[in-house]
């Protein structure tokens, strides 16, 4: 493709970046695919590389150039404010081409970023200081050549990064580097974002399009928007579908059993089966969001320890409270699937006398049967939109999903369900009640995931 047979349809960035920051991660993320090469080292991509990220039906394409980016920015000034003389070229085109790759690759990736693109995504690290980052400087100072609109996003944020950090983010790289050619400073990790993010990335792009593009823009962006929210609604569904399992399920007590060990044996039965339907749940969503892998392995016994429930054990605490109570906890964490509901039930297994603290979580559906109780139910509200969080917001460019950490998801996730207590208690209301189940649970976990996402991204609200 070049510069000529571009047509108005098309919309083209480029990302760009000192090598090594995160351009590959960050195509992969947006694309849902493994494409081009990720290696910690410098210069992996070696040349440009373009990717449709979207396109209409009218024919409007959204394209993506992955480049090899800079390294040594102050030779590439050089080299490229020489081509037009003679020598210039030469250096450039033949010299470079087999004695200096990465000069030549930065080269032919700034070429394109001039001539083949509409708006540039220029890459920082964020773990660096704005205050002291003078690689910054020096390629912004390339970037003004380019004379092209640049977005600056913030890569490799801290872990976890929650609203009010990436925002002061923001605002120290804004307040430093916020002047021409930069038009904007967004906070987009390739390994944690949101569809959120995605789309307020596209808006902004929008707003700094040449008029001839806008067009265009405008049959793109809502179609990203509306794919992003039909794989929202999905989740909705997956999740729901979980709830309604777990809610409906129920299970016979033994005949001919001490009652006490006969309602053990009936909560392990249903343990196990909220198990698999918690598992596949997550192994939905994963998919749902175009990503590989499975929930955790492992319980992660440093975080679950720090969950309380005040006087009364919980099962969603894993294998932590399991081992504080005397059960085998070695055991519980070589069983699969982070938190939900193992650790209970192999505490359970490895100490009766610690079960009746569990009684909480069971309900009498009738003498003979058993059911999960209500109070269990919000819980397990709670930990399935804390595991969508969490599959949504890891970014293909990672890798395979193993699962994460959730306490700072269960804690939002939490939050959001407290501000949800209309819907949450017409969900507990529609019990026993089949033909208001479903739509109460689909309306609970809607409201729940939705709050959760605007508590984090405010700004998002025109999104959902
Ligand atoms: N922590 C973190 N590491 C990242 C992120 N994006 C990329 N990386 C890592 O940075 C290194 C370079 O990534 P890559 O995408 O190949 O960078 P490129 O050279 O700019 O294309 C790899 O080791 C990635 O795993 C991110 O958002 N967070
Ligand atoms: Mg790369």
């Amino acid at each position: 493709m070049n510069s000529e047979a571009s047509s108005t349809r098309d919309v083209r960035l480029a990302l760009i970046s000192h090598t090594n920051v995160g351009k590959t991660s960050l195509t992969r993320t947006l694309l849902h695919s493994d494409v081009g090469e990720v290696v910690d080292a410098p210069h992996t991509t070696m040349e440009n590389t373009l990717h449709a990220l979207a396109t209409t039906a009218e024919g409007d394409r959204l394209l993506l150039w992955d480049t090899p980016g800079f390294g040594d920015s102050l030779r590439l000034k050089a080299r490229l404010t020489q081509r037009d003389t003679a020598v210039g070229w030469f250096l450039a085109e033949v010299w470079d081409r087999v004695a200096d790759r990465a000069l030549y690759s930065s080269q032919q990736a700034m070429l394109a970023a001039r001539d083949l693109t509409d708006v540039i995504l220029y890459q920082v690290n964020a773990a660096e200081d704005p205050e002291f980052a003078t690689q910054v400087e020096a390629e912004l100072a390339m970037l003004a050549w380019l004379d092209k609109p640049v977005i600056l996003l913030l890569n490799q944020l801290p872990p976890h990064s929650r609203r009010a950090e990436r925002g002061a983010l923001e605002q120290r790289w804004q307040d430093r580097f916020g002047k021409p050619p930069i038009r904007r400073v967004l906070a987009l990790d390739a390994f944690e974002r949101s569809w959120i993010d995605e789309v307020q990335l596209l808006a902004a792009v929008a707003e700094e399009l040449p008029k001839a593009q806008r067009a265009s823009m405008a049959r793109l962006l809502p179609m990203w928007q509306a794919q992003a929210l039909e794989r929202f609604r999905a989740s909705i569904e997956a999740v729901s579908t979980l709830l309604v399992t777990a809610i409906l399920d129920r299970e016979a007590l033994s005949a001919g059993q001490p009652a006490r060990l006969a309602r053990i044996g009936a909560l392990r039965r249903l343990g196990s089966r909220l198990e698999t339907a918690v598992k596949k749940m997550d192994a939905t969503l994963i998919r749902i969001e175009g990503l590989e892998g499975a929930s955790a392995r492992r319980i992660d016994t440093a975080l679950t320890a720090t969950r309380s429930h005040g006087d009364r054990p919980s099962p969603l605490q894993g294998a932590a409270s399991g081992a504080a109570l005397g059960g085998g906890a070695g055991a519980a964490l070589d069983l699969a699937l982070g938190g939900a509901s193992l650790g209970l039930f192999t505490a359970l297994g490895a100490s009766l006398s610690a079960a009746a603290g569990w009684s909480w979580c069971q309900r009498a559906v009738d003498k003979r049967t058993l059911g999960w109780s209500a109070a269990f139910i919000e819980d397990l509200l709670v930990e399935a939109a804390a595991r969508y969080l969490a599959v949504t917001h890891h970014g293909r460019g990672r890798g395979r999903y193993e699962g994460a950490a959730l306490d700072s998801w269960r804690e939002l996730a939490e939050t959001a369900k407290g501000a949800s207590k209309a819907e949450v208690d017409a969900l507990l209301a529609a019990f026993d009640d089949p033909e208001q189940l479903q739509e109460r649970t689909r309306l609970a976990v809607r409201a729940i995931l939705t709050r959760a996402l605007l508590r984090e991204y405010p700004h998002g609200e025109w999104i959902l």
